[in-house]
Parts: C-alpha cells; structure tokens; sequence
C-alpha cells in the first residue's frame, strides 16, 4: 500500500479531548519514531496531556484499547511494528491486532489510530516511522485521523459543534 493520496486533514476545536496512546514494545528503534511523531501531532493540536501505555507486542493492542474505550476515552491510537519472519506467526498477529481493533472501534464508538506497521522487513517500517530519513510518519498520521474521526463524532451527537473551523 502506498502512502500517495494521503489527505491534509484540518482538524479544530478538539485541544480538550481525551486521547490515549497505546504503544507495544518491539522493534525499539521504530517505535520510538512512531510514539514521538504521535506525541508530536497531540501537541500540534492542543491536546497537551494524553495517555501514552506501553504493552509487550502489538497482540497486547486490542485489549488495552477496549478497556480504555469503555472508561471514557475520546480517541485511541495504537501504535506498533510487525516485521515479517519466516513462518505464518506474522500473519497471525497481523490479523489478530487488526481485527481486534477495528472491532474495538466498532463495538465501543471510539475512534482507533490503526498506527502498526506490518512490513516485510527493518528497512520499510524505518521508511514510515516518521525517523530522520524516513518518507513518511505514522504515528503523527494515526493520531491525525482518530482525533479527525473523534470531532467528526462529537458533531453527530453536539451538532452546534464544527469539527473544523
Ligand atoms: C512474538 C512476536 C513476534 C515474533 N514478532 C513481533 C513483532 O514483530 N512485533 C510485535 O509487536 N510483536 C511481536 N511478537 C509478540 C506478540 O505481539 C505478543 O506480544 C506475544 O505473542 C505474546 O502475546
């Protein structure tokens, strides 16, 4: 999948949302890249104190992520890195972290940054990990998007709200 056609997303009024930012523990190098281009996009947008958990692997995702939707947060963003071995494990946590959190989505209403990078090597998640080098950042772009998704939602049941003005 390639990172052409992204949008520029305007996001507004959205400084007093609750936003937690779930980071698994592989891969340091790269997920150090991915938390701070996420806590780099939560400061841009004037949402000064989130939640940053980490968790062992990117399995670990979902269950951190449902627990914190039903306690009241207004976004989540889930962030880790999957490298590709040389059995069928990578699938397996693969679909596993990426269904386990859209169906968090789903269940619970609340917005989920899907921030895990599932490449087939070292090289092409450095390339998306918002590093100095890299060509894209993705951490900043989940952020970008749950917290986009969570105004978008505020709008639904507080329509006098604009989501970005
Ligand atoms: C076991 C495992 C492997 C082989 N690779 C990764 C990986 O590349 N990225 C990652 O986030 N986690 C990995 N894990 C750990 C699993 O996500 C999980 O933590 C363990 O299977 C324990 O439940």
């Amino acid at each position: 999948m390639s990172g052409k056609g992204a949008p520029v997303l305007s996001v507004k009024n959205c400084g007093d949302l609750r936003v937690a930012v779930i980071a698994a523990q592989w891969h340091e190098k790269i997920m150090d890249g991915l938390v701070d281009g996420a806590l780099r996009a939560l400061g841009e947008l004037g949402i000064d104190e989130p939640t940053l958990l980490r968790v062992p692997g990117s399995f670990e995702l979902p269950v951190v992520a449902k627990v914190l939707a039903e306690r009241g947060y207004d976004a989540i963003v889930a962030l880790g890195v999957v490298i590709r071995g040389g059995t069928p494990h990578f699938e397996y946590v693969c679909q596993g972290v990426t269904q386990g959190l859209v169906q968090v989505s789903i269940d619970t209403g609340v917005p989920v940054g899907f921030g895990v990078l599932t490449c087939d090597n070292e090289e092409q998640a450095l390339d998306r990990a918002g590093l100095e080098g890299s060509n894209e950042d993705k951490g900043h772009e989940a952020v970008t998007a749950a917290v986009a998704t969570a105004t978008i939602l505020r709008t639904v049941s507080e329509p006098w709200r604009k989501s970005t003005e």
